[in-house]
């Protein structure tokens, strides 16, 4: 198991593109004649610095929308998020890197879908896999909004929305950036998340086993 996901962490790092397009995306989620695009950078020092998820969709949808489709569809990826009037804000973002569960120091029990509303923001939790990545923030940082277009990844600008108020459009991108310390900065140049039927051959059984165990 070492063997394999070590070949899959070098074939995602190989993966990475000088310009990253739609279709260097491999894991898909959502129907529809639409896409866009979701990238998220922890800014931890880990490598790939960004990964990134397609999403498909018909007549209107939100970047919440796209968010809670990709967190929710990819066993590997964890979110806490916190509910408002306004709509959603992501507290946290987790990546189960080894695909045994997403173990965090604060003992959080994760939802079946991955995408867990705590109710109140929490700050300084960790992943306790040395190969997972968690980054969460309220009052030390936060999950920065950021928007590019082109079916070639374009530049980033901060998005002046939240995920909730932001109608996504065909050909676009969204991506969310840990800013430590409230230091924005735009998301990194991403590889592509790897599909479900990678993930599935590599992973399959530990991962849906343990997902459903945790719950
Ligand atoms: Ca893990």
């Amino acid at each position: 198991m070492t063997r394999t996901l070590t070949t899959l962490a070098l074939a995602i790092a190989c993966s990475a593109a000088q310009a990253f397009s739609f279709s260097d995306l491999t894991f898909w989620t959502g129907t529809g004649a639409n896409r866009a695009a979701l990238v998220i950078d922890w800014n931890d020092g880990a490598e790939p610095k960004s990964l990134a998820w397609g999403f498909r969709w018909d007549g209107v949808a939100t970047g919440e929308d796209m968010f809670r489709a990709v967190v929710t569809s990819d066993p590997l990826l964890f979110s806490k998020a916190l509910s408002f009037s306004f709509g959603i804000a992501v507290n946290g973002i987790g990546y189960d890197t080894d695909g045994d569960g997403l173990p965090l120091s604060d003992g959080t029990a994760w939802p079946p879908n991955g995408l867990l509303f705590p109710g109140s923001p929490s700050d300084g939790a960790t992943a306790l896999d040395a190969g997972d990545r968690y980054v969460e923030g309220w009052n030390t940082g936060f999950w920065g909004y950021w928007l590019a277009s082109g079916s070639t990844l374009g530049t980033w600008s901060e998005a002046q929305v939240g995920l909730s108020g932001r109608q996504l459009v065909d050909g676009s991108w969204d991506g969310l950036s840990f800013a430590q310390g409230f230091v924005g900065s735009a998301p990194d140049d991403p590889v592509a998340a790897p599909e479900p039927a990678t993930l599935l051959a590599l992973l399959a059984v530990p991962v849906l086993l343990r997902r459903r165990r945790r719950r």
